[in-house]
């Protein structure tokens, strides 16, 4: 994989330039989980993990956001901080980042919007805590942007299921019919995000190498879409079911009182459910994004072997 030209509003990072130009691995890393995910100041010590993952794994990081009217793959951490600590920061999905670039906002971007950015620079290998996908109740038309942007950028996005909130039976459904390949990693059980099993079967991998002889496969075909490839919570952190359940159900009774809508619902829900936990979910969602920032850095390397 070579560096190819970029349109004016992009900036890379200098590391992150050097490395494509040079057919170097490197992993994308979104950001909204960073300004709107998890609460300040772990928020920028859940970036520097991911970060520094990558890096010990072999690999170069690239941050994805918008700052300053241009579309940054490979922000330095202290764009990222005053990214997390700006106050008018937005949480942008790929439909979203065109007008914040526009209106010279800032933005930490969904997992739709980084996997188009990576996808931009010719980098192939994305790390996140959970994809979105189709919320429940079924037929509250909440389906989030990322499931049709996998199926448009070829990139292997390495997280722990989707989002804990979603109905993950649905969410697998829109994936297959969209052509997105979801594989287990050394699981054939697709993982739960905070647990270790959602209760749907995927098609199992169990190295990075397979991985990369998968991606290969089916982009040498000219298909478009990218992987998803599950990884489970790291066992030490993860999360009984009953209690999650019980966390959840009550999130979304507050969320239901206080009417949030729209893309105010994931932060919302993370942020009681973190209150609820006393800050389990906070802990357990920092390790599962160290241990897939980890993994991509792997399969990354992998792909260029
Ligand atoms: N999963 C989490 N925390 C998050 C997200 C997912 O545990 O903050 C973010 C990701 O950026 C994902 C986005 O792309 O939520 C999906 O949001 P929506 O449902 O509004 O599309
Ligand atoms: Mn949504």
């Amino acid at each position: 994989m070579m560096g190819r030209a970029v349109p004016a509003q992009v900036r890379l990072g200098d590391d992150v330039a050097s490395a494509l130009r040079a057919g170097r691995p490197v992993v994308a890393l979104e950001s909204a989980v960073i300004t709107h995910g998890l609460p300040h100041p772990r928020n920028l010590e859940a970036a520097e993990c991911m970060a520094e993952a990558v890096r010990a794994h072999g690999a170069i990081p690239a941050i994805c956001l918008v700052d300053e009217s241009l579309l940054w793959i490979g922000a330095d951490m202290d764009r990222a901080a005053s990214v997390a600590r700006n106050p008018t920061r937005e949480k942008a999905s790929v439909r979203d980042v065109g007008s914040v670039i526009a209106m010279g906002g800032a933005a930490g971007l969904t997992v739709s919007a980084t996997v188009f950015a990576a996808a931009l620079a010719g980098i192939q290998v994305f790390a996140t805590g959970g994809i979105g996908g189709v919320h429940a109740p079924f037929g509250s038309g909440d389906v989030s942007a990322d499931l049709l942007q996998l199926s448009r950028s070829p990139v292997v996005t390495v997280c722990s299921g989707a989002k804990s909130v979603l109905d993950i039976p649905r969410t697998l459904e829109f994936l297959e019919t969209v052509g997105v390949p979801v594989f287990g990693y050394r699981t054939p059980d697709f993982p739960g995000f905070y647990l270790s099993k959602s209760g749907v079967s995927v098609p199992m991998v169990s190295s990075p190498a397979e991985v990369a002889r998968v991606a290969h496969a089916q982009w040498d075909l000219g298909l478009v879409a990218g992987l998803v490839l599950g990884n489970p919570i790291p066992a030490q952190e993860r999360i009984a079911d009953e209690e999650w359940d019980a966390w959840l159900q009550e999130a979304q009774r507050s969320a239901q009182r206080a009417q949030i809508q729209g893309k105010a619902v994931t932060p919302y829900l993370l942020d009681r459910v973190a209150t609820l936990s006393a800050g389990r979910t906070v802990r357990a969602n920092i390790a599962l994004l160290e241990s897939n920032a980890t993994l991509a850095a792997e399969v990354a390397v992998a792909l260029i072997a």
